[in-house]
């Protein structure tokens, strides 16, 4: 095989996975246009995307995939650390050994027949102290179109890397060959039965195996910028989070940066594309999915957004709940698994645009007669970020931006007030730690179930997770307490008796952010309850909202035996860790059961 790289190891591992897999040639990724299109056209020809309606749509396109392979595979996601106790007991674990061995039998001509493309990509600004380059070698065209959306790629990422730099190896191959020449290849080619997502977090690896999902594919996102990144962070002293990043600028014209911590599909592009319903108030995104934290010389915790796209879910959205979305795919965006319209635009529950006739996200003809949903529940649109009308100017400063609050939230129908803040920032590691969630569609298995998701990150940490509850304190600890962030739980997702959302969210959720504001500002006081701090009740701003006061409450309301529930559950959650847990956040588990017992 030919040169196609001056880094000796990055052409050493080139040819090494051109030899074993047996592709029919090497594509090396530019990162132009050129290539976007060339990739595009071939895609289409191939019947795995469909050329949106250039009108209504431009520069557009329409995958749907095998309905096998339509979200993360939390099952089959390995953190394969030298010890097993180093993955912890929320993350499966194999040895590496045992892992290559395995894999290394399913790559052995996997990409017989196809492409190899190798995509230098960089996660983070280029040249900013906090990216990483990774290169990702893929025999999906389709991952290569919606990687040249997510990251940077090509040739600046490659100049920078330079002839020894280091770079996160991340393997990837749909595990579908191509044996007879003759026979055509299948539109979404995957293998479902011997799916791996496999993370080496100790030579800072990945092999992924099977899926073309996402999640499962996008090596940049969940694999390198958050569980590669996770494990890299706790040894040099930073966060690698599950977090958008939201610019707010308050009438007055001062600036405040928050990020949040939601579980997948728990509203983290909605928050980070809001338009504040209260007057004067201005939102900006910086991020919509990751965050990466690190003190500066300040001594503020500064931000960045690891990635240069979106990735988001499409079902609900629409120019009423995230005008900012639908104005941002508005063209050159890759739509996965919506359904399809007769006059090829894309369509799904929740848009506002009647259905009439349509190719459901299986390929299928539908109508409102069908019943099932036309388009998945995970349905996914990828977008550059800069096609955003309201991305912040400084999005990509490679110094990244100071943080002012975290917000850690979850879909909790009952408990979990609207807004509570800490009371210390170790207490706001214990709100992290025992964050809950019920399950959504972002992942393989039953949807609406409530499952402990410590800061979001439950499939996201490569590392033992009460290591990672430990490193959350040290860095709150290493940091100035005046300066640090303020830390919030919050909860968009209440219900009333008849199962309804007690709060309006989405554009709403400002009036939150304005109280959290005036908190970090000191401007106003707050009520102290077992659970934290709440907003006392003339200063949260529902001015406008015809809020009735019965609803109010009960947003707030604290259930005393849905309290102990909680008390014994966090407790069993707690023990599932073993020793490492740290003192501290028992200490903070004992005083709130106590304040129950005081009552
Ligand atoms: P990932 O991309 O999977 O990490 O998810 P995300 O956290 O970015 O989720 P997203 O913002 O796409 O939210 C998805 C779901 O949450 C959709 O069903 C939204 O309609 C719903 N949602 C978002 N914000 C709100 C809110 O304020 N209130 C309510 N009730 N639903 C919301
Ligand atoms: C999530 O599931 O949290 C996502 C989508 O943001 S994926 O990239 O598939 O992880
Ligand atoms: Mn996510």
């Amino acid at each position: 095989m030919s040169t196609v790289v001056s880094h000796p190891e990055l052409q050493r591992w080139i040819n090494e996975i051109f030899d074993h897999c047996e592709a029919k040639e090497v594509y090396l990724c530019d990162g132009s246009q050129e290539q976007f299109e060339e990739l595009a056209e071939k895609l289409v020809a191939a019947g795995t995307l469909v050329r949106l309606n250039e009108e209504r749509r431009p520069n557009s396109y329409w995958a749907h995939s095998d309905p096998r392979d339509v979200a993360r595979v939390e099952s089959k996601t390995y953190i394969c650390s030298e010890r097993q106790e180093d993955a912890g007991p929320t993350n499966n674990w194999r040895s590496p050994l045992e892992m290559k061995a395995t894999l290394t039998d399913l790559y052995k001509g996997s990409m017989r027949g196809r492409t190899m493309y190798v995509i230098p990509f960089s996660m983070g600004p280029l040249g900013s102290e906090f990216s990483i380059i990774g290169v990702e070698i893929t025999d999906s065209a389709y991952v290569v179109l919606n990687m040249m959306y997510m990251t940077e790629v090509g040739r600046t990422v490659l100049e920078r890397l330079g002839d020894d730099g280091n770079f996160v190896k991340c393997l990837h191959s749909v595990g579908a060959p191509i044996d007879d020449e003759e026979s055509e290849d299948v539109p979404w080619p995957c293998n479902p039965e011997n799916t791996y997502i496999a993370h080496f977090p100790e030579t800072e690896e990945i092999w992924s195996f099977g899926s073309g999902y996402g999640g499962n594919a996008l090596l940049g996102k969940k694999c390198l910028a958050l569980r590669i990144a996770t494990a890299v962070a706790r040894r040099e002293g930073w966060l690698a989070e599950h977090m958008l990043i939201l610019k707010l600028t308050d009438p007055s014209g001062r600036v405040h940066y928050v990020a949040g911590a939601f579980p997948s599909a728990c509203g983290k592009t909605n928050l980070a594309m809001l338009v504040p319903t209260l007057k004067g108030w201005k939102a900006e995104t910086i991020g919509d999915d990751i965050a990466w934290m690190r003190f500066g010389s300040d001594g503020r915790l500064y931000a960045v957004n690891p990635e240069k796209g979106f990735f988001g879910v499409a079902p609900g959205t629409s120019s009423k709940s995230n005008p900012v979305a639908m104005e941002t795919i508005k063209h050159s965006t890759i739509f996965t698994n919506t359904a399809l319209t007769e006059d090829l635009d894309v369509w799904w529950e929740g848009i506002e645009q009647e259905p009439g006739k349509l190719t459901d996200w299986q390929g299928k003809p539908w109508d409102p007669s069908v019943g099932s949903p036309a388009a998945h529940p995970n349905a996914r649109f990828t977008v550059p970020a800069s096609n955003s009308p309201t991305i912040a100017p400084e999005w990509q400063d490679p110094n990244g931006v100071p943080i002012s609050a975290i917000m850690f939230g979850g879909r909790r129908s009952s408990l979990v007030p609207l807004v509570t803040e800490s009371f210390s920032f170790d207490h706001g590691v214990f709100m992290g730690a025992t964050m809950a969630s019920e399950t959504t569609a972002a992942a393989e298995g039953k949807v609406g179930k409530l499952r402990r998701d410590p800061f979001a990150m439950l499939p996201f940490c490569g590392y033992h997770m009460a290591d990672y509850f430990a490193h959350w304190l040290a860095m709150g600890e290493s940091g100035d307490d005046s300066k640090l962030p303020k830390i919030f739980l919050v909860n968009w997702f209440r219900r009333d008796a008849d199962g309804r959302f007690l709060w309006p969210g989405y554009g709403e959720n400002s009036r939150v952010l304005k109280w959290m504001i005036e908190r970090v500002e000191g401007k106003v006081d707050a009520l102290s309850t077992p659970l934290g701090l709440v907003p006392k009740p003339e200063d949260l701003d529902l001015e406008g909202l015809n809020l009735e006061p019965e609803r109010l409450t009960q947003l707030f309301d604290v259930n005393e035996s849905e309290l102990i529930e909680e008390v014994v559950s966090i407790e069993e959650h707690f023990n599932s860790f073993g020793p490492k847990l740290p003192k501290r956040l028992w200490d903070h588990l004992e005083r709130l059961r106590s304040t129950i017992r005081n009552n």
